[in-house]
């Protein structure tokens, strides 16, 4: 058994690397071994130059850093600042989008015009602001400065977090002092109360993380909600993933990144392109994705995705791919290494994220579609220079069905009654065909078999009637690996589940059932999973901490996934983790984060690395809420 991936053309592939002495991610884990024990529990600290500090976790050497902080207080800090930085990370993606909408609106963004005023209009409305005979320009341009004025402090709390949310909800995180008053200013509260002699009280430290997970919350919220309305409301899409989708005819170029700022600009710009490709010999121009930038054209355009995460490296060394255009966030720099073996460009397009020996052309929002051209071009170049070479395409695709948003949801639930669309979910909910909902979030990890904890723990939930969504590379493994086609409800969910797919997909047309796993897109979009998550709640006249919903990040790596799954944790939801996070060193820390949050916020962390025993541990948790609400179980 291949113990580094489930999926069969990763597998391939790293064949191919061990004959070529070609160096992946799962090499350097192995050169990285043994890895840093103190590090492992979160039991290090540097943050003043009287350190690097460690804390004997066996109790035998130091038990305080110079300046006397224990091992709580490092622990609490260190994963303060991992989940600030995610924050931060999400929502430069989504400041991003704001000042593209807003240039739009000010004539300066000609390439970036509002796709869908219909959501324009409803986040407007949802956010005070008239619209009433008003041009979509300045309606854009308030939307925009809305966003914008999300970020700094001001006198209210953040709107796309607290208009967002149940009443409840909002109203708990002020009475617990956890409701942040601007997304940029609780960032730099964290980093200022985890420098040296300021917040040395792990719990409080712990409450102010759960700030910036509500921050964070906002900034994928505005994330999505801006790129629905630049780029278009995703809707139901066929397409098809896996390393497969590479074509030896065509122009290959692999979108990867996050923000569809790039990425949806080039399916577009591609299509002008076409005819130069086949000029140089090609069939076409074919772009795939990887990571979560794959998932926003996937999910508006049907851009086939490539492959995700931990395996991103690989399709350079099929020897088809002619360029990797790339933004910002989980780009491994190796690949511009990679590449210089292969034809295969790396393009790098954003001033912040640049990466030795890749290709620079930047692109801003004034003149994107010419530099969108000049990009492609590079690859109708590197697609010349291959001919003839060798190649090695693993031969694995699955169908997806993909482009869920919540507004995709609710019209397909609209079929079956148009003036209540969310009564049948609900109504299959108490009568138990569903049992609860599970949202997959978060990445593949190295140190994890790729993929394998997401296909165990669908396979328990699906057939226990639970309703799977997922985003990011989590979709990603699930699409992968033929969990997102009607197929896959026949095979694995059990008979209720059957059921109300079937019927949802009989009633919109479709040929079976709606898929048992739901991709709603990227990380950003964790966001839809909460959108509807409230809808449910607000028309059972609940809070989201009542609900049968939880949320799971089975093989997590980045901090962006620390601060998503904090604010699952803020808005109620059991949240399973399947890689032990770096908190063992301090049993306070623990403590809190998998018992006494759920005081507070009625969620908290549950973390299990045996994916059989998560699935069950959650089910569970769905059991109890559905007791709680009365619900036969
Ligand atoms: Ni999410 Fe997307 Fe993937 Fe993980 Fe990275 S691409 S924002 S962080 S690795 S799921």
């Amino acid at each position: 058994m291949d113990t580094r991936s489930v999926d069969l053309a990763v597998q391939e592939m790293l064949e191919v690397a061990l004959q070529n002495k070609i160096e992946t991610a799962w090499d350097r884990l192995n050169f990285q071994q043994p890895q840093c024990g103190f590090g492992e529990l979160g039991l290090c600290c540097r943050n003043c130059t009287q350190g690097p500090c460690r804390i004997d976790p066996f109790g035998d050497g130091p038990r305080k850093g110079v300046c006397g902080a224990d091992a709580d207080t490092l622990v609490a800090r260190n994963l303060a600042r991992s989940i600030v930085a995610g924050t931060a990370s999400h929502s430069g993606h989504s400041k991003h989008l704001a000042h593209v909408l807003k240039k739009w609106a000010d004539g300066k963004a000609p390439d970036y015009p509002v796709k869908d005023e219909r959501k324009l209009l409803a986040v407007a409305q949802r956010h005070g602001i008239e619209v009433e005979g008003k041009e979509i320009k300045e309606i854009a341009r308030s939307v925009a400065e809305v966003a914008l004025e999300d970020f700094s402090e001001r006198n209210t709390p953040i709107g796309f977090a607290n208009r967002t949310v149940t009443k409840n909800r909002a109203e708990l995180w002020n009475k617990f002092g956890v409701n942040p008053v601007g997304i940029d200013s609780i960032i730099a509260e964290m980093m200022h109360r985890t420098t040296l002699g300021v917040d040395a009280d792990a719990n409080n430290l712990l409450l102010g993380s759960i700030a910036a997970g509500i921050a964070d919350y906002a900034g994928c919220r505005m994330g999505t909600d801006l790129s629905d309305i630049l780029f278009g409301t995703p809707a139901p899409v066929i397409s098809e993933m896996n390393m497969a989708v590479l074509d030896p005819k065509q122009v290959n170029v692999a979108l990867h990144g996050h923000n569809p700022v790039l990425s949806d600009l080039l399916v577009q710009v591609s299509r002008e392109m076409r005819e130069e490709a086949k000029m140089a010999g090609a069939t076409g121009i074919n772009l795939v994705g990887i990571c979560c930038t794959g998932s926003e054209v996937l999910m508006r355009h049907g851009v086939p995705s490539c492959t995700h995460s931990v395996s991103q490296e690989l399709p350079i060394l099929t020897g088809v791919l002619d360029a990797m255009v790339v933004d910002y966030q989980c780009v491994y720099p190796s690949i511009a290494t990679l590449a210089g073996c292969y034809s295969t460009k790396v393009i790098t397009t954003m001033s912040m994220a640049k990466i030795p020996g890749a290709i620079h052309i930047e692109i801003h929002e004034e003149g994107a579609w010419a530099k969108g051209k000049e990009i492609l071009r590079l690859a109708i170049e590197a697609f010349k220079e291959r001919a003839g070479r060798l190649y090695q395409i693993p031969r694995y695709k699955e169908k997806v069905v993909a482009g869920f948003s919540k507004e995709a949801i609710v019209a397909a639930l609209a079929k079956l009654n148009q003036e209540e669309p969310l009564q049948p979910l609900i109504d299959n909910i108490v009568n138990g065909n569903i049992q609860g909902i599970c949202l997959f979030a978060g990445c593949n990890n190295v140190k994890v078999r790729q993929d394998e904890n997401y296909i165990i723990m669908a396979k328990e939930l699906a057939k226990r009637n639970v309703l799977l969504l997922a985003t990011g590379c989590g979709a990603g493994s699930l699409g992968r690996l033929g969990f997102m086609n009607g197929e896959a409800t026949k095979a694995y969910a059990g008979d209720g589940m059957k059921d109300v797919l079937s019927a949802i997909g009989e009633a919109n047309g479709l040929e079976g059932p709606l898929p048992p796993v739901l991709h709603l897109g990227s990380c950003v979009d964790n966001s839809r999973a909460v959108d509807i998550a409230v809808a449910i709640a607000e028309k059972l006249g609940v809070d989201t901490d009542m609900l049968p919903v939880v949320a799971s990040a089975p093989e997590y790596k980045t901090e962006k996934a620390f601060s998503i799954g904090t604010y699952a944790v803020a808005l109620g939801l059991p949240t399973h983790l399947g890689m032990v996070p770096p908190v063992a060193g301090s049993k306070q820390v623990v403590k809190t984060l998998t018992k006494d949050i759920r005081e507070i916020t009625g969620g908290y962390f549950i973390v299990e690395t045996n994916p059989s025993e998560a699935a069950k541990k959650l089910f569970l948790a769905i059991q109890e809420r559905r007791a709680g609400l009365g619900l036969l179980t």
